[in-house]
């Protein structure tokens, strides 16, 4: 009997169900053209999905907030209401445009904690942020000089720096960024979407990917940082407020803008949990596939005390989800 009974139960294998539901139902809607029905169909089947788990789970971080979709809301009670309590951060799509222009790199993706120990990043929207896996975890420093990092975790790897390929998403704002990595003679690994593929990547030893920089989602930060905590890497943000509106907002809740934090003052907590499933699939997760009788489905479950990270493939039985209403688009 362990200790800690959070820990008796691998609730990983059923946050997984909450991913697969929603990349499930959004699949039906790649290439349509409209983030709106793709989001809502996603946030629907998770909100179904999150009834089946036994925990007392409250919504901490919506990434929708920025983009104004349709949302599971913040302090929104989610889950069968007995069990555990849990703070819980989502982005039912992340690369919501991917999917909806019927681009890979889409995927569904939710990350849990222990109630409180969870960094709440209140109206935060963009931060700076860094990733790497266990080897460079304490190779980076948010306010070192770019060149320092990019040294830092070619040395850490044990690789020329030539051959280091860093993830960064394709935005105006990155564009002295990528110029100042190519300068380095590193690679830029260029997506138009999905920070939490960016961080999947950089953890995952089969990935080209060594680390992630640059301006995205805090929420994105946040449910990355909730994978990264269990395998050991590192995740450093600062809150990077992109408009006066968003400026005003973070300082009225009490944030400093320059301060830094790290994986453990964002999750504090070995009890967490992380799920993502892909939709429109992607380098690593694969697009949900339907068959005649089965639809198929690739994720990926990682639990913060253990570090274990399950790739999992999951086959259903499309009569039996139609029943259940979640292949079904009334
Ligand atoms: C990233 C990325 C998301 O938003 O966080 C990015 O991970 C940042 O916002 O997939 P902008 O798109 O406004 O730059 C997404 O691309 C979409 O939510």
């Amino acid at each position: 009997m362990l200790e800690d009974p959070v820990a008796d139960k691998n609730i990983a294998l059923d946050l997984v169900r909450v991913t697969e539901a929603a990349a499930l139902s959004a699949s039906r809607y790649i290439g349509c053209g409209d983030c709106a029905l793709v989001d809502k169909s996603a946030v629907d089947a998770m909100r179904v999905a999150f009834q089946n788990m036994h925990i007392k789970g409250s919504i901490l971080l919506e990434k929708s907030e920025r983009v104004a979709l349709p949302m599971l809301y913040k302090g929104e009670k989610v889950g069968f209401g007995d069990g555990y309590d849990f703070d819980i951060a989502l982005s039912p799509v992340d690369g919501i445009n991917n999917v909806a222009n019927g681009e890979p790199n889409g995927i569904s993706a939710v990350a849990m904690a222990p109630k409180g120990k969870m960094f709440d990043s209140g109206h935060s929207l963009y931060c700076e942020k860094i990733v790497v896996g266990p080897k460079a975890a304490s190779s980076i420093d948010l306010n070192a000089p770019l060149e320092d990092n990019i040294y830092g975790v070619a040395h850490a790897l044990d690789k020329d720096v030539t051959h280091l390929n860093v993830f960064v998403l394709n935005r105006e704002r990155h564009v002295s960024l990528i110029k100042r990595i190519h300068a380095l003679g590193a690679r830029v690994i260029l997506r138009s979407d999905g920070d939490i593929t960016g961080t999947i990547l950089t953890l995952d030893p089969r990935s080209e990917v060594d680390m992630l920089i640059g301006i995205g989602g805090t929420p994105e930060s946040v449910i990355s940082a909730c994978l990264v905590k269990g395998c050991g890497g590192e995740l450093m943000m600062r809150m990077c407020p992109q408009s006066d509106e968003e400026k005003e907002a973070v300082v009225r809740d009490g944030f400093n803008l320059k301060e830094i934090l790290g994986i453990n003052d964002i999750i504090k907590s070995d009890e967490c949990f992380f799920a993502a499933t892909g939709i429109s699939g992607g380098d690593i997760l694969k697009p949900v596939h339907f068959y005649k009788d089965y639809a198929l489905t690739s994720s990926l479950s990682s639990r913060g005390r253990t570090g274990t990270r399950r790739y999992i493939e999951t086959w259903h039985d499309n009569s039996k989800l139609s029943k259940m209403q979640i292949l079904s688009k009334d």
